[in-house]
């Protein structure tokens, strides 16, 4: 298997963790972001959407490192990543939304240069665009993985 991806980028790395978890052999190929390699031909061939992670395997083009991670999940089940039971699975979703869904994508590389650069927003305010989704996400995460069964948080 390769992997594209950047070591920056918290999806690739998310997806790195995942496989190395699981102990799996891959290759590993950079697509430097800094330098818009993600936006070359050569990679939109791989991904239309021109962002990383990519994972190929002998036959089969993965994209979306939820969906490449429910697939390692379902293909390569040694060292599982969810737990057992259907409230802990619910939480790890529930924990992978907050981050994958409702923090990271408005934070992307690809939105804060659209902001710098076609909106004409200043570095300041695109860092304070940063700090306000960052931590208003993560701040609720943080109430959440305090409780030892979060998912009952409502239930009191
Ligand atoms: N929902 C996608 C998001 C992928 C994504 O946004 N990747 C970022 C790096 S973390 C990227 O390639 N950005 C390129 C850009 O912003 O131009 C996933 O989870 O795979």
């Amino acid at each position: 298997m390769t992997l594209y991806g950047y070591f920056r980028s918290s999806t690739s790395y998310r997806t790195r963790i995942a496989m190395n978890l699981k102990g799996l052999d891959y290759d590993y190929i950079s697509v430097n972001l800094a330098k818009d390699e993600q936006l070359a031909d050569a990679f939109k061939s791989l991904n239309p959407q021109g962002l990383v992670p990519v994972l190929q395997t002998d036959d089969l083009l993965l994209y979306q490192s939820p969906a490449i991670l429910e697939w390692l999940e379902e293909v390569h089940s040694e060292n599982p990543l969810l737990p057992k039971d259907a409230a802990g699975r619910m939480q790890v979703r529930a924990i992978s939304a907050m981050i994958g869904c409702d923090i990271h994508p408005i934070n992307n590389r690809r939105i804060l240069q659209y902001l710098r650069n076609e909106l004409a927003v200043d570095e300041e305010k695109v860092m304070a665009w940063c700090n306000r989704w960052m931590s208003e996400g993560f701040a609720a995460l943080e109430k959440i993985l305090a409780k030892q069964k979060p998912w009952k948080i409502l239930l009191r």
